[in-house]
């Protein structure tokens, strides 16, 4: 076999071919927040989505180092003790993969195939990105800052380690933290033990894990997951648009209990109290709407305010008198620039940005 045979471009399924094998081997190494945990506030350790590019690496925590560089007056290289020894800072933010959304796209680009779970919320601990970087004293003709990650593999041909990179100003925001923490406890090894960037609002794809190098530099980043990957290009040779922010996102807890294999919900005849989270990494959310005719009528939901944590999601309650009968449920975030959720698929060669509205199919049955 070739690196060619083994490594193929991205592509877009044929109209009604199956998920595949490989899709399904990426699915069940990257798993989404089961939707009852939407409960919590607080996503509970081992139900926060996960997505890994290629193999969890095994960090050495003594003998890891982070390494601040390129751009910089004084270049650094710290350990686990050197940072903690700086200010420490939480937040919590609601995280989602850029890719959520895709498998339910028609046709369905190729690739870890999420329906609409892929996400989750912690309470990050770590120290403020800003910080190392005044530390290391970063120039000013600094135009992007790259992370890059201890984990290595090989993505439509072309050998890499993860990087990513924010611009400058995006860098030196308040709230991106370097995590060494997550809900209290030590970064579990799929979440990027021992050190990573979380950037509150951003896509998944940017919260670099097992963070070992930060370089200054003075061009924008061209690496493979900026100029290759998480663009929203609607053709192979489209330049598209890079994907930063999350889109808005309203989902349901299903109601209910589950039937095992189609996951219909079946509930009894009466009053019902729907609930479900909202987040949005852009506007803030302004409000919520649910429906029980798939989108056909609309009501408001009641929606928690903003407080203390804007970068994490929002709880929202409507109540409904369920009849007997079949019903598909949805709901719908509004932000407060008007950005709603749409109906239709939001549709990239990528996968990306997909928020169109969940639908949930409920029997209401004595
Ligand atoms: N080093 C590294 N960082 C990474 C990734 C990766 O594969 N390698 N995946 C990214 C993507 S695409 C997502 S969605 C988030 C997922 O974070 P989680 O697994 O902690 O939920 O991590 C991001 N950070
Ligand atoms: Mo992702």
């Amino acid at each position: 076999m070739t690196i060619d045979e083994v490594s193929r471009p991205g592509r877009v399924a044929a109209p009604g071919e199956a998920i595949s094998a490989e899709e399904l081997a990426l699915a069940a190494r990257n798993h989404s927040l089961p939707l009852e945990a939407l409960r919590w506030e607080i996503t509970p350790p081992g139900l926060h989505y996960l997505l890994v590019h290629y193999d969890i690496p095994m960090v050495d925590a003594d003998a890891w180092r982070l390494r601040v560089g390129g751009l910089v007056d004084a270049p650094l290289e710290l350990d686990l003790a050197a940072l903690r020894a700086l200010p420490a800072r939480s937040v919590r933010v609601t995280m989602e993969c850029a890719g959520n959304g895709r498998a339910r796209l028609e046709p369905r680009p190729v690739s870890q195939p999420w329906l609409v779970e892929a996400v989750g919320t912690a309470e990050w601990t770590g120290v403020r990105l800003r910080d190392v970087l005044d530390a290391a004293g970063v120039r000013p003709e600094t135009v992007d800052v790259v992370f890059t990650g201890a984990d290595h593999g090989i993505e439509r041909g072309v050998e890499q380690d993860y990087q990513r990179a924010l611009p400058l100003s995006e860098a030196r925001r308040d709230d991106v933290l370097l995590a060494y923490a997550m809900n209290g406890a030590p970064l579990l090894p799929q979440h990027g033990f021992p050190l990573r960037l979380v950037v509150p609002g951003w896509y998944g794809m940017a919260h670099v894990k097992w963070l070992v190098g930060i370089e200054a530099i003075d061009r924008e980043f061209d690496g493979f997951q900026h100029a290759v990957a998480y663009r929203m290009r609607q053709s192979p040779d489209d330049p598209g648009e890079p994907v930063t922010r999350i889109a808005p996102r309203a989902l349901l807890v299903p109601p209910g209990h589950p039937d095992f294999m189609t996951r219909t919900r079946i509930i009894r005849p009466g009053p019902l109290t729907l609930e479900g989270r909202a987040w949005s990494g852009r506007a803030p959310v302004d409000r919520v709407e649910v429906s029980v005719d798939g989108g056909g009528t609309w009501i408001a939901a009641d929606l928690e305010p903003i407080g203390e944590h804007p970068w994490a999601w929002r709880r929202f309650t409507a109540q409904w008198r369920a009849e007997p009968g079949s019903h598909v449920l949805t709901a719908r975030a509004v932000t407060a620039d008007g950005e709603a959720q749409p109906a239709d698929q939001v549709w990239s060669r990528g996968g990306f940005a997909n928020n169109a509205t969940q639908r949930i199919d409920v029997l209401c049955t004595d």
